[in-house]
């Protein structure tokens, strides 16, 4: 047994990690601060939880401000908390420095599940996320996973990249849209089309929902025909949808109608939420984007520490420094000078601490 200092960076740590193994909340939120804002030890933290990770099931919804995700993720959890799953709602604004908006208007949103201890709730936005938004909510799902957590809601607005890059750390990427979408159904980004394994449209009790339903279900190869000529659909999609119809090997994505404001359609959404798992499962499809998401992780803090280890060295700064009168005389330039540098930092680049 090794003894610990009380007070110790040590011994706080050993306390963290013993309350949140006996599930501990205060714990869980403790350590989901640590690993957001990247505060020392959070990657000893999450290289023990590792091991344990796996469990729980990653549900992105993504969609336009307004769209109804709030409303949608709400009842989605209180469906999962009658089925006695806990959940976990991790809201990520992108386009947000702060989170306080954002959360205050999620916590009203959720209110009526937000005192519930089996839900945990959690908004982020880009303040604090050094290897970006998504490296940390993907850290911040870990750590709900590690502590035993069985369905994690992931909340993004938006339709831009870094919004992509979020809702491929889900293992299903639901796409939340309403029927005022529809004008701007052809502009919506391929990136998105590609992403989506489950359509939602929300704001089924407005006038124009059946149609922006159709124009999607066209759009993924669903249905052919007459009307095809009217909408141009998605080339890739379509083709891929009509060569694998008969295949079980093939996810053609349903689109769903919802009114999330009195629950109507969610009960389907959930059905479909577990098909696409049992398809992912079935598929070995699961296993394969886990195993992208491991070496992407292994690449991510590759780059991350050679560029702390390497820039917050003194020598290597000062070096680089030195360089400089040569580099503007010309008698040498940026990429030798780069090479230069790599191979002279191995040893820099290679210790820890
Ligand atoms: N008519 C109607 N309104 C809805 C429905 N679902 C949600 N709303 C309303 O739409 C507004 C936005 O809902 P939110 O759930 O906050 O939407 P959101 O997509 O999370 O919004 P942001 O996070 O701000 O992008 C709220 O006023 C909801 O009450 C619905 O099915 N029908
Ligand atoms: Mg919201």
């Amino acid at each position: 047994v090794t003894s610990t200092a009380p007070g110790s960076t040590d011994s706080r740590e050993a306390k963290l990690l013993a309350d949140f193994d006996s599930g501990q909340q205060a714990a869980l939120a403790r350590a989901v601060s640590i690993v957001e804002n990247q505060r020392a030890g959070f990657d000893r933290l999450l290289a023990r939880f590792q091991s344990t990770l796996g469990r729980a099931r990653r549900i992105g919804l993504t969609g336009p401000p307004g769209a109804g995700k709030s409303t949608l993720t709400t009842q989605l959890a209180r469906m999962y908390r009658d089925a006695g799953l806990t959940v976990g709602i991790v809201a990520v604004d992108p386009t947000s420095p702060f989170t306080g908006g954002a959360l205050l208007g999620d916590r009203i949103r959720m209110e009526s599940i937000a005192l519930d201890p089996g839900v945990f709730i959690r908004s982020m936005a880009t303040r604090g996320s050094l290897g970006g938004l998504a490296a940390s909510t993907r850290d911040v799902c870990d750590v709900l996973d590690a502590f035993g957590i069985d369905r994690i809601l992931i909340e993004t607005v938006g339709v831009g990249q870094s919004e992509l890059d979020i809702a491929r750390t889900a293992d299903t990427s639901t796409v939340v849209l309403v029927p005022e979408s529809g004008d701007s159904i052809q502009t919506l980004k391929a990136g998105l089309m590609e992403i989506a394994d489950l359509f939602v449209v929300n704001k089924a009790d407005r006038p124009g929902a059946d149609r922006l339903r159709n124009e999607l279900e066209l759009m993924l190869g669903l249905r052919s025909g007459a009307t095809m000529k009217n909408v141009p659909s998605h080339p890739g999609r379509a083709a891929r949808a009509a060569a694998h119809s008969e295949d079980a090997d093939a996810w053609t994505p349903p689109v769903l109608l919802t009114t999330a404001a009195s629950g109507e359609g969610v009960g389907d959404v959930a059905t479909a939420l577990d098909r696409h798992f049992a398809f992912l499962e079935t598929t070995g499809d699961l296993a394969r984007r886990r195993r992208a998401r491991l070496r992407e992780r292994v690449r991510d803090v590759v780059e991350a520490r050679v560029r702390s280890r390497l820039w917050t060295d003194a020598a290597t700064n000062e070096w680089l420094d030195a360089k400089l009168t040569d580099l503007e005389a010309g008698t040498t330039n940026p990429f030798d000078v780069a090479d230069e540098l790599l191979a002279r930092s191995a040893k820099v680049v290679t210790t820890s601490g």
